[in-house]
């Protein structure tokens, strides 16, 4: 019986034509800035983004704290959403290693923060306070069930953010899920932000990987904290390889992923015990949660035995995230299994 993985994104595998142009690949030693591969991944992601340059980095967490590192001074305050992953599971790392106080405004259930807040979030001068330097949004929101912000909300945050010297990082690790949702191209989401990240490794089935695109200065800055924390690669091009294949043939599929995750939703709602929370569903994330009659456990211990994943929210939320790896059939399947294991539940119970 196939594992129906709903656990994340981040578990697809690269495709054939990404494995042969990693086998391929032209390389050099990027910490030299002496690899093609990676120097045309870079510029392929600038382009892509419209943004001045673009740093190859580890993984989302890495990006998004280069760009925290780059952006501010110890003791300044960054305003992010209560909800976002920065603040949730990147292990405090902007804390740790930059120095930084993390102000979290709330999050609506879409994903945005209400920019009166944000407003009276921001410090004025005084002796006794940290300078706020840094507004952090995300999109798609991941714990707000890959929600889409959209290019008029995040102009408008990033005008108020500059109004105040602040300046804005987006986390954009699905940037091309909420472009795909929108209809519109990944620049249009991102031209008003200082910096934004994306990652190759979730929807877009590279193996690793994640750029942080930004002006020439930002991304020279970033750079030079890249190798501090011991990210300077040095044949990367063999990753970067697949990354390219990523950004050049992965983008528009992210539509199946949607329509998957909007059929995945209307199947699990119709599941008695079943609740889906999403507001709307508008990407690849769904969130549910189970009626007080079923335990969180003995769902899970259903679920895996009937090989279907999903991830823990704690208690009894869970989360499914479709991608690549799950086809249309599965998701009948899986929903048919899932049927099955309310009811070994009902019958135990
Ligand atoms: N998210 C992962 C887990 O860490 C939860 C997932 O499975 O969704 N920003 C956002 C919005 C993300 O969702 C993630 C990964 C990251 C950053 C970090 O990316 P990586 O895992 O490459 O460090």
């Amino acid at each position: 019986m196939k594992v129906i993985d709903f656990r994340s994104d981040t578990i697809t595998q690269p495709t054939e034509e990404m494995r042969r142009a990693m086998y391929e690949a032209n390389v050099g030693d990027d910490v030299y800035g002496e690899d093609p591969t990676v120097n045309a991944l870079e510029q392929l992601a600038a382009q892509m983004l419209k943004k001045g340059a673009a740093l190859f980095t580890a993984s989302g967490t890495m990006s998004n704290l280069l760009a925290v590192l780059s952006h501010t001074h110890r003791s300044d305050e960054i305003l992010l959403g209560s909800e976002s992953h920065m603040f949730w599971y990147e292990v405090g790392g902007a804390s740790a290693l930059g120095g930084v106080v993390m102000r979290t405004v709330p999050n609506d259930q879409d994903g945005q923060i209400d920019l009166n807040m944000v407003e009276e979030a921001i410090r004025t001068k005084n002796i006794h306070y940290p300078q706020t330097t840094l507004l952090c949004l995300e999109n798609t929101h991941n714990r707000c069930g890959g929600t889409v912000l959209t290019a008029d909300y995040t102009s408008a945050a990033a005008e108020l953010a500059h109004k105040h010297n602040l300046h804005v990082h987006l986390d954009g690790a699905r940037i091309f899920n909420a472009a795909v949702a929108l209809g519109i191209p990944a620049s249009e989401l991102t031209g008003d932000s200082d910096s934004v990240c994306f990652c190759l490794s979730k929807g877009l089935s590279a193996p690793v990987g994640s750029l942080l695109c930004g002006t020439g200065e930002f991304i020279e800055s970033a750079r030079k904290w890249r190798k501090m924390v011991g990210g300077g690669m040095r044949q990367a091009g063999v990753i970067a390889a697949a990354g390219i294949v990523a950004l050049e043939t992965m983008v528009e599929r992210l539509e199946e992923d949607h329509s998957n995750a909007r059929h995945l939703a209307q199947g699990l709602g119709r599941i008695p015990g079943i609740t889906v929370t999403n507001k709307e569903l508008q990407s690849n994330i769904v969130m549910f949660e189970l009626s007080a009659s079923v335990t969180a456990a003995e769902f899970s211990q259903q679920t895996n035995a009937h090989n279907v994943r999903f991830g823990s929210r704690g208690g009894q939320k869970f989360r499914a995230v479709t991608h690549r790896m799950i086809s249309a059939a599965d998701i009948d399947a899986a929903l048919n299994r899932i049927e099955v294991c309310m009811k070994n539940i009902k019958q135990e119970g």
